[in-house]
Parts: structure tokens; C-alpha cells; sequence
């Protein structure tokens, strides 16, 4: 055996020209391993959605005539660790060659590169053909200038020829429909039902369990409906521009206890593992625009969605990457409380989104960004521990996505190189967007006393604490000039109410 070529668990690409020849004189190698299930606490359906595809994967691949060794989490030959098990394979296969493709995760990007750098045969690093553009195409592009998700956006569809005009103008005038995309949902437009496949991974939970792998969340091993291969992944897609699409911009903000994805598309585990290409996505959703009637605002939100903020983010983590992982701004140091890890809160938008999380390992953006990632930094939680706690809950949490929207854009721990403002709001916003207060203990209405919603008074504190941070944005001059004219009294209670959450967030 001549050639050894590692398959990560996050790159199941079927159409990696990797995999255009089948090659006796070539080994693939995947492997499932503590190392990876380690490095934070993973949700149950997130170990098992990459486990399945994993082993999905190698079926495909054996099944086109491609030699794989796999070692499964219970192998008793099974290092649990990339370098110990390549090391092992080398050996054993009397390798002469080792290539591997580029890994999205910094951490293994590292790990790999010292591998390799200690190897005695010639190896190569190759593309994984999944991006629309290279790891520092975005750091070129914004040529140490501050980084800003529109500009690059324009970029991207006029580079890649997406929803434009014979004039290389944007069809319908504008490049982004965002304002007419603020729309509460009553349960109408009915939202399709759920059509994702179900498994049942039963034995693959047991053999998981079996191995002492700590796990949160629920792991619904009989009844899974994340796509674990390609096909399903097309179908998941498929569904989604067949029944959501044209009702995806307009809705995508908003939320309802009924309905924990409305109109989103469920795509992001088969895009991060690279069941589904970006370019592929683009592409359908732009042809369903030409084919079908559905809004403009509708489809160019999704498409920005991928073509803007998803290679956005990759270029921010590459960019940023190592420094980006200790920034703490607001010197935020607070623990998260243990409801996070149960959903045992009275406060109903936290309950229902962090219920939520545990149940399907899946929370929509808003839900992410403005409900639970809103709280945890009014609170000043440590943005390290939110961190951790975003990328081990969510199926589609991996850290060159994770990291950017949870550090930079959710917690503004790197002080505004990715967003421009924070991103808070008091529980208008929450109420305005969502019926989660039509049950709720607390009343959105009031700031202070006992029935009072939390994210009022705690919003008012937040810029009140961080003055000397804040007080010059130009985003924010509405808020602090409201603040400016606050009367002391009204200061007073709303830093009364703060104090009293600070010293109850375990029972809030
Ligand atoms: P849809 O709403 O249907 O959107 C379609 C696709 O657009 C998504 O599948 C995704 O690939 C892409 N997309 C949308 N928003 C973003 C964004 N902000 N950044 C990058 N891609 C985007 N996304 C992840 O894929 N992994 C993460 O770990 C992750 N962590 C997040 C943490 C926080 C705090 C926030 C605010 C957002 C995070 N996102 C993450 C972005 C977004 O919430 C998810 O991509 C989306 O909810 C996935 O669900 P969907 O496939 O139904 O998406
Ligand atoms: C997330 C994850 C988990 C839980 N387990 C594995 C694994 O056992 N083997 C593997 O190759 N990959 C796994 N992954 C995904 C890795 O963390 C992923 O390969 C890195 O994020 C690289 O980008
Ligand atoms: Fe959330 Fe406040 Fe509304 Fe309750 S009242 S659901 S805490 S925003």
C-alpha cells in the first residue's frame, strides 16, 4: 500500500476529486475518536449525526471500490488519537506517502501540521473543494480595513454571478432586502411539516455509551431526523426550496413556541460535514427564483445567508485565529447557570430556545443571537464558557462557524472587529419577534420589580456599566442619548434590579 489519505469526520465529500480514481495503491483512512468527542461537551445528536454520516461515508466509498480503514469508537485498536492511529497505520501499511485535506478547525490544523512535520515520507496538504473562496481570500479582500459583511457580500455575488443583471447590477435594484425581512409569524403562512428522515440509531448510541463518551442534551437515537448521507441532504434541501423558501426572508426573525424551525432550511450539519456544497445551494435556490414566483427578499436573504455570512465568517476565524479565541472586552467573567444544561428557567424565550437546543440540538439564528446569546451577555457571562456551550449543543457547531458568530458577532468580545454594535435588546424586541411572552412569569412591559422582564432593566444596566466602552459608537447614539437623559432615581432602580439578578440567576 502506497498512499494514505485521512478523511476527517467534517469532510464527507463525495465529489472530492479525491475520489474521481479508484486506486489499489490507495488507503483512506477515517476514524472516530475521543480526541474529537473530547474537546468539549458534545450534544448526544451531534456525536451521533457525524458518527452515522462517518460511517455512511465509508460505505459509499467501499462501495465504489476504494480501499478504508475505519476505526470505530469501541475498536480495540483504536489509539483515540490522530497522530497515535496514523502513526499505526503508516507503519502497518508500509506507507509511502500521506496527504490529507485542509482541515476548518485551527486546533487540527496545528495538530496535523506537527504530524506531518515529524514524518520521514513525503506528505501534502490539499483543498477540501468545498468553499466558494481560500481561507485569506477575505482578509485580502478587506486589506486590513475593517471588516464589513455587506461589502464583502457585494463582492461575492458579482465574483460568483449570483441573482445579478445583464449589467452586473443586482436583479430588483438592491443587493440586500433585509429590511423586509422583519416579519412576526402568527402561524401564517402555514410552515411545511417536518420532513427529514428518521433513524434509528439505537445500536450506534449503545456502542457510543458503551465507550464512557460524555454527551448533553437529548440523543432521540430511535427517532433521528438529521440526513446522515447526501442523498438526504439533497431531499432535506429539495423539501426546503419546494415548501419554505419563498416565505424564508420575510419570516426569518421571527419565533414561536408552535414551531422551532418555521421557515429555515435544517441544511447547516449537511453543509459543515460537506454532504452539501455551498455553491450547489446558491445555485438551486437562485434557479428556483427564475422558476418559480417566490419574492426576491425571500431568496436573496438565503442566499446571503451562505454566499455572504457563511464565507465571511470562515475568513474572519482564519484571519483572527489564535488571538480571537482569549478576547474578553467587556472583561465578562460570570458563570453560566446550570440551567443552561436543563432549560429549567421561568423566563419562557429561554426556556423554549434552550429546551429546544437540548431536544433537537438545533436553534434558528434569532434564537441564537437574540434570545440566549442577548442574555448571556447582558449578564456578562464569561464569553469563553458561552463559547463552549455554543459549540458542543448545536448539530452544526464547528469552530471556524461557531467561533466568529458566538465571540464576535453574539458576545462582541473582540470589541467591534466583526460587528458593529452589540447585539442586545430589552424584551420588546423579544416580544415584538415572538409569542413567548404570552406565557411568560415576567411581564416584557415593565423594567423593574418582581414581575419585571430581565432583559429590560438588565439591557438599560448593560450600557449604563459600559459607558466608557460604548458611549462613543456612532451605531448606538439613540440609546445613549436616551441614557444620557435618564433621571438618576430611574438609574438607581434599574441598577437595583441588575444587582438582584446577578445574585439569582440560578433561580431567574
Ligand atoms: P438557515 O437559517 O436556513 O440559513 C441557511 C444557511 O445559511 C445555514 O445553514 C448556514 O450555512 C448559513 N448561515 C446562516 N447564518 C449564518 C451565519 N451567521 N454564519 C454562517 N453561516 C450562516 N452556524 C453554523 O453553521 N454553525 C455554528 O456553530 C453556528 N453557531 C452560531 C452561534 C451563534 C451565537 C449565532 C448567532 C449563529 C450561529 N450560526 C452557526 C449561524 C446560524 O445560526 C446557523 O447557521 C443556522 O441557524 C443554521 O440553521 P439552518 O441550516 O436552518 O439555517
Ligand atoms: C465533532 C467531531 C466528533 C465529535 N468526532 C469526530 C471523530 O471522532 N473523528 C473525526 O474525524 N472528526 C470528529 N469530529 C469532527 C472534528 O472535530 C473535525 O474533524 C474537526 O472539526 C476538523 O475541522
Ligand atoms: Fe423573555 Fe422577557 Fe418575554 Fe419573558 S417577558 S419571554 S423573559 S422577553
Amino acid at each position: 500500500m502506497k498512499k494514505l489519505r485521512l478523511i476527517l469526520g467534517d469532510q464527507l465529500n463525495a465529489e472530492h476529486a479525491w475520489f474521481n480514481e479508484i486506486d489499489d495503491n490507495t488507503l483512506y483512512v477515517m476514524m472516530e475518536i475521543k480526541q474529537e468527542t473530547q474537546y468539549v461537551l458534545h450534544h448526544a445528536q451531534k456525536v451521533i449525526a457525524i458518527f452515522a454520516a462517518m460511517r455512511a461515508f465509508q460505505n459509499v466509498l467501499k462501495s465504489n471500490g476504494h480501499k478504508v480503514v475505519y476505526l470505530s469508537i469501541a475498536d480495540a485498536n483504536n489509539k483515540h488519537v490522530f497522530d497515535q492511529n496514523l502513526s499505526d497505520i503508516i507503519k502497518q501499511n508500509k506507507i509511502e506517502s500521506f496527504a490529507y485535506q485542509a482541515p476548518d478547525e485551527y486546533r487540527v490544523d496545528v495538530l496535523l501540521k506537527m504530524f506531518v512535520s515529524q514524518l520521514n515520507i513525503p506528505y501534502e496538504m490539499v483543498s477540501t473543494e468545498h468553499f466558494l473562496i481560500e481561507r485569506d481570500e477575505a482578509s485580502l479582500f478587506f486589506h486590513g480595513g475593517k471588516w464589513l459583511m455587506e461589502r464583502f457580500y457585494r463582492h461575492m455575488r458579482i465574483k460568483h454571478q449570483v441573482l445579478l443583471d445583464d449589467d452586473q447590477k443586482p436583479i430588483g435594484g438592491q443587493w440586500n432586502y433585509d429590511k423586509d425581512n422583519r416579519k412576526y409569524w402568527n402561524e401564517k403562512p402555514a410552515a411545511p411539516a417536518d420532513d427529514r428522515p428518521i433513524h434509528d440509531h439505537s445500536a450506534l448510541w449503545a456502542e457510543i455509551k458503551s465507550q464512557n463518551v460524555a454527551t448533553m442534551g437529548k440523543p432521540s437515537e430511535a427517532v433521528f431526523r438529521w440526513p446522515i448521507n447526501r442523498q438526504e441532504s439533497l431531499k432535506v434541501l429539495d423539501y426546503f426550496i419546494e415548501n419554505s423558501l419563498g416565505n424564508f426572508g420575510p419570516y426569518q426573525d421571527a419565533m414561536h413556541t408552535e414551531n422551532f424551525r418555521i421557515f429555515h432550511s435544517l441544511i447547516s450539519f449537511s453543509l459543515n460535514v460537506k454532504m452539501l456544497s455551498p455553491a450547489e445551494v446558491i445555485t438551486k435556490a437562485e434557479q428556483a427564483y427564475f422558476e418559480k414566483d417566490y419574492p426576491l427578499s425571500a431568496v436573496e436573504g438565503f442566499i446571503r445567508q451562505i454566499l455572504g455570512w457563511r464565507e465571511f465568517m470562515r475568513g474572519f476565524y482564519w484571519a483572527h485565529m489564535p488571538n480571537m479565541q482569549t478576547v474578553n472586552y467587556f472583561d465578562h467573567q460570570n458563570p453560566l447557570p446550570s440551567w443552561f444544561w436543563d432549560g429549567n428557567t421561568d423566563m419562557n424565550c429561554l426556556k423554549h430556545c434552550i429546551t429546544q437546543s437540548l431536544d433537537h440540538a438545533y436553534a434558528h439564528h434569532i434564537q441564537r443571537l437574540m434570545v440566549i446569546g442577548n442574555f448571556a451577555l447582558l449578564m456578562g457571562f464569561n464569553p469563553n464558557a458561552v463559547h463552549q456551550w455554543y459549540l458542543g449543543i448545536y448539530i452544526d457547531a464547528f469552530e471556524w462557524v461557531e467561533m466568529p458568530n458566538t465571540l464576535s458577532m453574539s458576545q462582541f468580545s473582540d470589541g467591534g472587529l466583526l460587528a458593529t454594535k452589540p447585539y442586545v435588546s430589552s424584551g420588546a424586541y423579544i416580544n415584538k419577534m415572538s409569542n413567548y411572552c404570552t406565557d411568560c412569569k415576567y411581564s416584557p412591559k415593565t423594567r423593574i420589580g418582581e414581575n419585571a422582564c430581565p432583559f429590560n432593566s438588565l439591557y438599560w444596566g448593560f450600557f449604563q456599566k459600559h459607558q466608557d466602552k460604548l458611549s462613543k459608537n456612532p451605531r448606538l447614539g439613540i440609546v445613549n442619548m436616551q441614557l444620557k437623559k435618564m433621571s438618576e432615581p430611574d438609574k438607581k432602580a434599574i441598577s437595583q434590579q441588575v444587582a438582584l439578578y446577578a445574585d439569582n440567576v440560578e433561580n431567574m
